[in-house]
């Protein structure tokens, strides 16, 4: 049996003479085969998702819930063991993987109190004898396009919500963790979902992910992944008014002033740099430093930057797994390249471990630059590896300024003992997610995640706020008057 299958109307299908070769990235080593699907399949999934809509969305949501409720007491059980996949598909660190892991669980805990809730409003007329209220209504079949940096919290992020407002989904997840994505649906599957409510097809974006985009009876898509992919999401999207959720990344600043504590920047600046080796949409990419700290800043960043424990993530004590696949590598080697060209300085890294125990594994040195400007392209593009550019400003307008000027809007953060700056910052900064006094990671399921800006086109997901984009709000007016009461005119 092949680690990847697709599911398709609640049946688990192998993988045919066309498939996609996965790899350890910690050690280049093969790993197994997914299904690489076409468009034929794909729409056998959307027409198993269309058919179990009418018995999914009538069943009350307080049992819709109750399988995600088993889905995750399931996960809890699986967490190390689903942990272990994600490190071997995408090399995250032992720690962190079970953190995937366990974003997963809290979603689910977090969906499954939502089935007796999924709030709508009610409000006075402006009538007497009469009653307004709000109801949610799922918009249909949903398809899900999942990236492989959180393998396992992305999915749940998406299709939780979906499937406990009483939608069925399509999950295309990343080709380059099918396992993980396969792992999840299996838990679904024993908690109970019935058939053609949640299917699962691998394969790639070019072809998998655009017909399930494309495909008429999908009503809604959500999407996280790479701003160039999201724009052709939207533009397929558009002409048939299709709802889309895109969520395209960042370049994430932190603010650290002066009065900072400089220890805990340190450790919170390398924590959100470098966690996931710089492979989060939320990875702190840029360091706004005010001038009075800004060199004892660079120099302790650049020694916590060598200091860190590179290697295979699954091995006790690694702090900085390897990047997803070579070509994650061969992008952030063309900015350092880009980096140097524009004239910033290198203070760590910047080249691949010499270390000739991690050869054959996709890795890159945590990688601090100083004497960055602004506008340089390593100041304003994402990396989305183990790259942070270190900004010296003035004082708080400039770093909010600077905070500011890129075509992102997802995390930003700000170090200061002070609570009138942090709270000017929090005010100022245009992006989706602040924290003060962390870094620009660690977002909370129960909360909503999402940017403005480049980073998205206005929604949010997780949080209960997520549960608008996989809802319809339908108005009713039930007027218990007996007589006909005209709005606006009878007064
Ligand atoms: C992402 O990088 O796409 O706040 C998601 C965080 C994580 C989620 C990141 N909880 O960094």
């Amino acid at each position: 049996m092949s680690y990847a299958r697709n599911l398709i109307g609640g049946s688990w299908e192998e993988p045919g003479p066309a498939v996609i070769e996965t790899v350890d990235p910690a050690t280049g080593e093969k790993l197994g085969k997914a299904p690489k699907s076409t468009a034929a399949d794909m729409a056998r999934a959307v027409a198993a998702a269309k058919d179990a809509l009418p018995s999914w969305s009538s069943r009350p949501a307080p049992r819709r819930a109750e399988t995600i409720l088993r889905l995750a007491q399931l996960l809890e059980q699986r967490k190390e063991t689903i942990a272990r996949i994600v490190t071997r598909e995408m090399g995250k660190v032992r720690e962190e993987a079970l953190g995937d892991v366990q974003e997963a669980i809290d979603m689910a805990y977090l969906m499954a109190g939502e089935g007796r809730r999924l709030y709508g409003v009610t409000t006075p007329s402006e009538l007497p004898n009469k009653l307004c209220m709000t109801l949610r209504e799922p918009v249909g079949v949903c398809g899900l396009v999942t990236p492989w940096n959180f393998p396992v919290a992305i999915p749940s992020w998406k299709s939780l919500p979906a499937l406990v407002a009483g939608n069925t989904v399509v999950l295309k997840p990343s080709e380059e963790t099918p396992g993980c994505a396969t792992a999840f649906v299996e838990a679904l599957v024993e908690a109970g979902i019935p058939p053609g409510v949640v299917n699962l097809v691998h394969g790639t974006g070019e072809e998998a992910g655009a017909a399930l985009v494309a495909h008429p009876d999908v009503a809604a898509v959500s999407f996280t992944g790479s701003g160039e992919t999201g724009r052709r999401i939207q533009a397929i999207a558009a002409p048939m008014l299709k709802r889309t959720h895109l969520e395209l990344g960042g370049k994430n600043g932190v603010v650290v002033l002066d009065d900072a504590d400089l220890d805990f920047a340190v450790r919170a600046i390398l924590w959100s740099a470098y966690g996931t080796s710089g492979q989060r949409c939320t990875a702190a990419s840029r360091v706004i430093a005010q001038a009075g700290i800004h060199d004892k800043l660079v120099e302790r960043l650049a020694e916590g930057a060598k200091r860190l424990r590179i290697g295979n993530g699954w091995t006790p004590g690694v702090q900085v797994g390897p990047l997803v696949r070579p070509w994650a590598v061969e992008k952030v080697e063309k900015y350092v390249k880009i980096g140097l060209d524009e004239g910033a300085k290198l203070v760590a890294g910047g080249r691949r471990p010499s270390d000739p125990s991690l050869k054959g594994g996709f890795f890159y040195e945590p990688t601090v630059f100083a004497g960055a400007a602004p506008t340089m392209r390593i100041a304003q593009e994402e990396i989305f590896g183990p790259v942070t550019a270190v900004i010296r400003v003035r004082d708080l307008d400039e770093a909010i300024r600077v905070h500011n000027g890129t075509p992102f809007g997802l995390s930003g953060a700000i170090i200061t003992r002070d609570l009138a700056s942090a709270m000017k910052a929090a005010r100022a900064f245009q992006t989706g997610i602040v924290y003060v006094h962390n870094g620009t990671i660690g977002a909370e399921v129960h909360l909503p995640f999402g940017g403005i800006k480049g980073t998205g086109n206005g929604h949010r997901e997780a949080g209960v706020t997520g549960i608008d984009f996989f809802t319809e709000v339908k108005t009713v007016y039930i007027d218990y008057s007996g007589a006909l009461q005209r709005a606006q005119i009878d007064r």
